[in-house]
């Protein structure tokens, strides 16, 4: 098991479409097969090894369907070897079975928010016990799991996550400290130094600074040995005043300042090794028995 410090390479996982931002309102969103299967290659090509993927329907809107979730990891999965994390979380607005029943497009990977948060405006809901039914369920099936953190609170559920209920499947924990998000934890560098010494032991941690702060985030987690996460779910201007041409373009800064850190990006089978994820698609028969699926409520 890793460190918090990264090692000789620097996982990169690319966000490129998330759940909040309108196609009408960023032309240069991923939405369809082809445009998400087309940047996730590009995106391989320069550095990512790892892809966070939110899913949109015919129309572009965030989407939770899952003939349309697994039809993108197919895919994705079809045009390059990358880690597929399929996202829990969704949209603000989405209930807790669906997020739920993500799993079962059998990713090799998955996001799992350690708390509820504002998102601005809104409140993104993650109550305890749905934090409990993500974590074992993805123990249960073999689902590598990569624990959002978006306030330090979050660390302190990581731990006692941990010690209730053991460690994640493939028993390696990664973290990723999604930062400024309006409501959530600033993306400043005494922030994340603030939330190292509560990373559990044996940790790694990747950082996102949404918005402004995606460069400063960015440096600092390589300056403290984390790995990264880019994208155009939590990055629309590439500078003040430049919006973000295409995924790509982020992925290849942070490449390239990863390279400048001398810890270069890592490749898939690494990033694949450092997450405790088998080399390709997982078979969801080698999974252990598992007892049916109890509803869970979200908070109100
Ligand atoms: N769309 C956000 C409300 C995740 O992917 O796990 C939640 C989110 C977190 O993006
Ligand atoms: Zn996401």
């Amino acid at each position: 098991m890793s460190g918090a410090g990264g090692g000789a390479g620097t996982l990169i996982t690319l966000a490129p479409t998330g759940a909040e931002s309108a196609k009408a309102d960023v032309p240069a969103l991923p939405v369809t097969v082809d445009e998400v299967v087309a940047t996730a290659r590009d995106c391989a090509a320069l550095g990512a090894s790892v892809v966070h993927l939110h899913v949109r329907d015919v129309d572009a809107r965030p989407t939770l369907d899952l003939p349309r979730v697994r039809e993108v990891v197919a895919a994705v999965r079809e045009s390059t070897d990358l880690v597929v994390q399929l996202s829990t979380g969704g949209a603000v607005t989405d209930p807790a079975d669906a997020r739920l029943a993500v799993l079962d497009a059998e990713p090799d990977a998955a996001s799992l928010s350690l708390g509820t948060v504002l998102f601005g405006r809104d409140v993104f809901p993650n109550p305890w016990d749905l934090v409990v039914e993500l974590h074992t369920q993805m123990q249960q099936r073999g689902i590598v799991p990569e624990y959002e953190v978006f306030d330090l609170g979050h660390l302190a559920t990581l731990t006692r996550l941990l010690d209730r209920y053991g460690p994640p499947a493939g028993g390696h924990v990664h973290v990723d400290l999604v930062m400024g998000v309006p409501g959530g934890m600033p993306g400043t560098t005494a922030t994340l130094a603030a939330c190292l010494p509560a990373l559990p032991p044996g940790a790694t941690f990747a950082a996102t600074g949404v918005g402004r702060t995606s460069l400063p985030v960015m440096l600092a987690a390589l300056s403290a040995g984390g790995h990264l996460r880019v994208g155009m779910e939590d990055t629309l201007s590439y500078a003040p005043g430049d919006p973000v041409r295409d995924n790509a373009q982020l992925v290849a800064r942070a490449a390239g300042l990863a390279r400048i850190a001398q810890r270069p990006p890592l490749s898939t089978a690494a990033a694949r090794q450092l997450l405790g994820i088998p080399a390709g698609p997982r078979d969801p028969a080698d999974d252990p028995p598992r007892p049916p699926r109890v509803p869970v409520e979200a908070a109100p």
